[in-house]
């Protein structure tokens, strides 16, 4: 008698598991926090999200506030234009002979990034997001919104233009490590990232293939694709 297969494909793909997407992806380092044994553990009323570890409740304050802290490029506590105006300059900066129009389609695409979060972010309509308010607009599902990732990828793309210093269209080891600096992302990540972006081993990928790894990493919990590397190892 042949053994029913069992499926299992719920096991780990649940698309509502934070600590899987982009800029949280950044806060991997807290997965130690799951090492932690939960000091209250009998507890029965907390609001956890998800339910595998037990933690993710502090894996997604951690998370947000990592994504918090990265994209206030100021420093203010604040989110606002600047931020991601400062944050399209620095590209520019690692990329001295930059052409207008690049750094046009750059500070556009940023600035439209800025505004995928303010409206979904900014409750009180006074230009800036607070931590809190990012909170709560990250709890609500601001990452899983189609208009975000669909702006990220457009972001991914034009940031992986300017970093493609010989404009060849696809990106080497060097020119991703340019994206890395430019979001103050640690550029030890690069390496596997790279690995995996890079099947065939000829040393490039393509910028195309870097914006997908983006999306990717919004939208899929595969811990096997570079998306699931790309700010640090997964357990
Ligand atoms: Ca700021
Ligand atoms: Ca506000
Ligand atoms: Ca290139």
């Amino acid at each position: 008698m042949a053994p029913t297969a069992k499926r299992r494909g719920q096991h780990r793909s649940h698309p509502h598991r934070l600590q899987q997407r982009l800029i949280g992806a950044m806060a991997r380092d807290c997965r130690q926090t799951e090492l932690h044994p939960a000091p209250h553990s009998g507890g029965q009323g907390q609001t956890l999200i998800g339910s595998e570890s037990g933690m993710i409740g502090d894996l997604q304050r951690r998370n947000i506030n990592a994504a918090f802290n990265t994209l206030d490029v100021t420093g203010d506590d604040h989110i606002d234009q600047d931020d991601f105006r400062v944050r399209a300059d620095r590209l520019r900066t690692l990329r001295p002979d930059m052409d207008d129009k690049l750094a046009n389609d750059l500070r556009k695409t940023f600035d439209a990034w800025w505004e995928v979060i303010r409206r979904a972010a900014d409750s009180d309509g006074d230009g800036r997001v607070t931590r809190e308010e990012f909170t709560v607009a990250i709890d609500a599902g601001l990452e899983e919104d189609p208009a975000y990732i669909d702006q990220m990828e457009r972001v991914a793309q034009v940031v992986a233009e300017a970093a493609d210093l010989d404009g060849d269209g696809m990106l080497d080891r060097n020119e991703l490590d340019l994206i890395y600096k430019a979001f103050d992302v640690d550029v030890a990540f690069s390496e596997e990232t790279f690995r995996r972006l890079d099947r065939d081993g000829d040393g490039l990928f393509s910028t195309t293939e870097w914006a997908q790894t983006v999306r990717d990493m919004f939208s899929s919990t595969d811990r096997a694709t570079a998306a699931a590397v790309a700010f640090g190892p997964v357990a």
